[in-house]
């Protein structure tokens, strides 16, 4: 099963939480601080997989969880780190955030590597938190909470050489002539529903030739594939990565002149960056005897229009060295071919960069304060603990926050928000 498109859910793992443990000493009730810090957890990465071709592997899972650190303990014991977790794709993956719609990668690369969701950092155990003046600090940090998202993929086959042409021309008896493909092949239209790869084998044929170009055999395109006829248009992307581009007309058909002139308008209107591309035209069908006549006048026309054109039989196999010479030329050479096709697959990778700034507004009622660094904080405080409580509120003094609150009409009892927490201002002030 094909699949050029999916939609997931990725959740890293939470750090773990860092403990406020004491050491045991004979006649010391409470010895200094020994609490370890808790485990990162793990991080969601999406690697290039050239073993893949589609995305049919995420068709019915669709939820992806790193597992969460371990707890510190006593003793200055760490918690364990969460395992990372890696999605393989095929080749030509873009990497969509979802909610924003900004493209985190575009994965083309065999090995290429991204973070989509970065696992929590672990909490501090108490043993960070002792000073001269506090030596039994009851306070550790609990663990970074994970980030989670959700990520749209969209593959775009990454092939050397594309196959174009109407329905029924041969497109699919040329891959298997060529490669080591077995796709379906049937005497009526649309027999190709979804995209065929191929590697042609030059070394086989040319043995200082080390290229090994693949080649890709989409759906037939129809008049208007372009604007969603047919099965065309959603494969038509799929064309829109390679290096050369094969136009196969069947040339026994009635009016190959037109056939021609279908698809080349066709490609142009989906986008006419296609026709800039090194193209080849195949006439093919040449062993069927209404063959002759056509195929004169059509290859001379080609040789007009300044195309490179080749006659061949898909089946008998008559004409198909001319080709593999004409595609060998319209290559780039193996250093080239090394390199992904255009674009570069750039990462643009997205993540925000923790922030200092802060900001405070009003919600409603309610106050919110907005800042990386002081989400945060807040997310690995645990309020339940007093000496935690007292900490984050003199963190809240230090950093200005406070007092951009009570310029912004903060009264006792209000509510104030910090990324999910939810604190209600004290009639004391804090500090
Ligand atoms: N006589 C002859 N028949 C051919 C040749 N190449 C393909 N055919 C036949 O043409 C028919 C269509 O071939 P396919 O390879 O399935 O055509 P396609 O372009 O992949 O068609 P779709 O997948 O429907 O777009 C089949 O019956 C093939 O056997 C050829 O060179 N000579
Ligand atoms: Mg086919």
């Amino acid at each position: 099963m094909f699949l050029d498109r999916a939609k997931i859910w990725v959740r890293a793992g939470d750090g773990g939480d860092g403990a406020a443990t004491f050491r045991r000493e004979a006649h010391v009730p409470r010895g200094g601080p020994d609490g370890g810090d808790g485990g990162r957890g793990g991080s969601v990465y999406m690697r290039v997989d050239p073993g893949q071709t589609t995305l049919a592997d995420f068709r019915f899972k669709h939820h992806f969880k790193a597992p969460a650190g371990g707890k510190g303990s006593g003793s200055k014991r760490h918690g364990k780190a969460g395992g990372d977790l890696e999605l393989a794709v095929p080749p030509g993956t873009g990497v969509i955030d979802e909610t924003s719609g900004d493209l985190l990668a575009d994965l083309v690369a065999t090995g290429q590597r991204v973070m989509i969701a970065r696992g929590g950092r672990g909490g501090l155990g108490n043993v960070h938190f002792a000073t001269a003046t506090h030596r039994t600090p009851l306070h550790a940090q609990k663990g970074e909470p994970a980030e989670e998202r959700w990520i749209r993929l969209e593959l775009r086959l990454i092939a050397d050489v594309g196959l174009v042409g109407l329905p029924n021309a041969g497109k699919s008896t040329l891959l298997a002539a060529l490669t080591a493909a077995t796709p379906k092949i049937a005497p009526y239209p649309f027999t190709t529903l979804e995209p065929n790869l191929g590697i042609l084998d030059l070394e086989a044929i040319d043995p200082t030739d080390p290229r090994r170009p693949t080649i890709a055999d989409v759906p037939g395109l129809i008049e208007g594939a372009s604007s969603g006829a047919g099965l065309g248009h959603a494969f038509l992307r799929h064309v829109e990565r390679t290096r050369v581009l094969v136009h196969v007309v069947d040339i026994a058909a009635r009016d190959p002149e037109a056939d021609h002139a279908i698809i080349r308008d066709e490609l142009r209107l989906h986008d006419p960056r296609l026709l800039e591309k090194p193209f080849l035209v195949v006439a093919n069908k040449t062993d069927l005897t209404d063959a002759a006549d056509n195929l004169k006048a059509f290859l001379a026309a080609r040789r007009r229009e300044g195309l490179a054109a080749v006659a061949v039989s898909a089946l008998t196999g008559k004409g198909l060295p001319e080709l593999i010479g004409a595609l060998g030329r319209l290559l780039p050479d193996a250093a080239a071919m090394a390199e992904p096709p255009e674009p570069t697959g750039v990462v643009v990778h997205r993540f925000e960069t923790t922030s200092e700034g802060f900001a405070v507004e009003r919600e409603g009622e309610a106050f919110r304060v907005r800042g990386k660094r002081i989400e945060r904080l807040a997310a690995q405080t645990d309020f339940g603990n007093d000496e935690s409580a007292e900490r984050f509120q003199r963190d809240l003094v230090r950093w200005g926050i406070e007092r951009e609150l009570r310029r912004a009409g903060v009264e006792p009892g209000d509510m104030v928000r910090i990324g999910a927490v939810e604190l209600e201002w004290g009639a004391e002030p804090w500090a």
